[in-house]
């Protein structure tokens, strides 16, 4: 079994109700459990400003999947809530990001893990932190810490 964590973001349609229902989906892929989740974040569009505000959470999952297999199923959950991709950034029903897995770094054609943006996003580092309080982010550092770090990016818990 390995420990995988994925940062969950919406921002169009009803992102309570369709973070919710992937929270349903991660815990019923193949030989897979959401063993802890954050609270939901109220968070400010970072990169393309002009969207609405995001709704942004982190799961762990014990997973018997394989990283690129789990990759392969959040993407598939991503397409079932009608994910459109359009632009980079844009607003989106339902974001789905492979973080981090069993603390490996991976550098292959279809994933780089940790994921290559996480730890300058207070969006992914507070619920992280929330839920994994010594998390560390290979090649980074504490997430505590990388979080100290991002001050002035908007995020209100919420739930
Ligand atoms: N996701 C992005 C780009 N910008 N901003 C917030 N607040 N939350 C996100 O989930 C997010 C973003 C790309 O996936
Ligand atoms: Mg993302
Ligand atoms: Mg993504």
């Amino acid at each position: 079994m390995a420990t995988a964590y994925v940062g969950i973001g919406s921002n169009l349609g009803e992102p309570r109700r369709q973070i919710e229902a992937a929270l349903e989906e991660l815990g019923a892929l193949p030989g897979t459990r959401v063993s802890r989740r954050s609270s939901l974040y109220r968070t400010a569009p970072v990169g393309h400003a002009d969207q609405p505000d995001f709704l942004n959470a982190v799961a762990r999952l014990e997973t018997g999947l394989a990283a690129e297999d789990l990759l392969r199923e959040l993407q598939a959950i991503e397409r079932r809530h009608h994910r459109e991709r359009s632009f980079a950034n844009a607003p989106r029903t339902l974001d789905l990001d492979l973080l981090l897995y069993d603390g490996r770094m991976i550098a292959s054609p279809r994933l780089t893990l940790p994921h290559p943006r996480m730890h300058e996003r207070a969006f992914v580092l507070a619920p992280l932190a929330e839920i994994e309080p010594e998390a560390d982010v290979p090649g980074r550092g504490p997430a505590r810490a990388l979080l100290a770090r991002c001050a002035g990016q908007q995020i209100e818990r919420i739930a």
